[in-house]
């Protein structure tokens, strides 16, 4: 990782990497399918699509375009798979159903992957271990935008998902709006505390939560059962040989004969 800002605040912004017109065109298809209630998670003001790239050519195409596959290996090297994608905005929804109260990540917490311990207390994988691109496909206003906590990799004192409500340090750190423009790229490092912003007016704010994860990390979804992944993909979605998906067999070794 050699971006100061990525290790000391937890976020890096890479202004106007993708073009305004590749964020238009994947924005059309959000919109699009928005109304679709098969794809997305609602809440009264938030609309979530999970793996939108897997119904859209054209965010299937920005997904492995030579600026993300650039910033992946610059950032990941070539160890790191794809663990979630959504796509959300923060904006009220003109649709009566909602799965949901709030948007997913209202309130502080980070998504590095989560155990609970014998005492059932939920303990998260150290800082710059895994990490997400966000993509802004629209602008975010300082009202509707992402915020998040200035606390160092080094902080132990938290060790939970979420703040817990007992001891929340929220107050003990500034806190940032990740403001972006279309076609910025943040990349944020997992530990680091975010929540969602609030609805500003009528205007919504699509980006792309992509998080990427060590290879020996399970991802959220079966992403090695996806047909005609180009070579970029086929890395991304685990179905290389180099490093090995971590549920391969192993063959012609004594461990191959236990029934594990
Ligand atoms: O939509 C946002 O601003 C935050 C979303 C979030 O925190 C999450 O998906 O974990």
């Amino acid at each position: 990782m050699h971006s100061l800002s990525l290790k000391d605040d937890g976020v890096t912004l890479l202004p106007k990497v993708l073009s305004t017109a590749i964020c238009r065109d994947c924005l059309k298809d959000l919109k699009r399918m928005s109304v679709d209630h098969n794809l997305v998670t609602r809440s009264p003001y938030s609309t979530h699509i999970h793996n939108a790239f897997l119904f859209s050519s054209n965010i299937r195409d920005l997904l492995s375009s030579p600026e993300i596959a650039n910033i992946y290996k610059d950032y990941f090297g070539d160890m790191y798979i794809l663990r979630n994608f959504v796509a959300s905005t923060i904006s009220r929804s003109k649709q009566p159903e909602a799965a949901l109260g709030k948007p997913i990540g209202h309130t502080w917490h980070r998504d590095t992957p989560q155990f609970y311990t014998h005492d059932n207390l939920s303990v998260c994988l150290p800082g710059a271990t895994t990490f997400q691109l966000i993509i802004a496909l629209e602008r975010t206003s300082p009202t509707n935008s992402t915020e998040f906590l200035l606390q160092t990799n080094n902080d132990h004192s938290i060790s939970s998902h979420r703040m817990p409500a007992d001891n929340d340090l929220s107050n003990q750190y500034e806190s940032r709006k990740l403001i972006m423009d279309v076609g910025d790229i943040a990349i944020l490092d997992d530990s680091t505390f975010h929540r969602a912003g609030k609805p500003d007016g009528n205007s919504s704010r699509w980006l792309l939560f992509i998080s990427f994860v060590p290879w020996f990390i399970q991802p959220y979804f079966l992403y090695k059962e996806i047909q005609s992944a180009n070579q970029f993909e086929r890395h991304i979605f685990g179905h290389c040989i180099n490093p090995p998906h971590p549920l391969e067999k192993i063959k012609n070794s004594f461990r191959s004969q236990l029934s594990l």
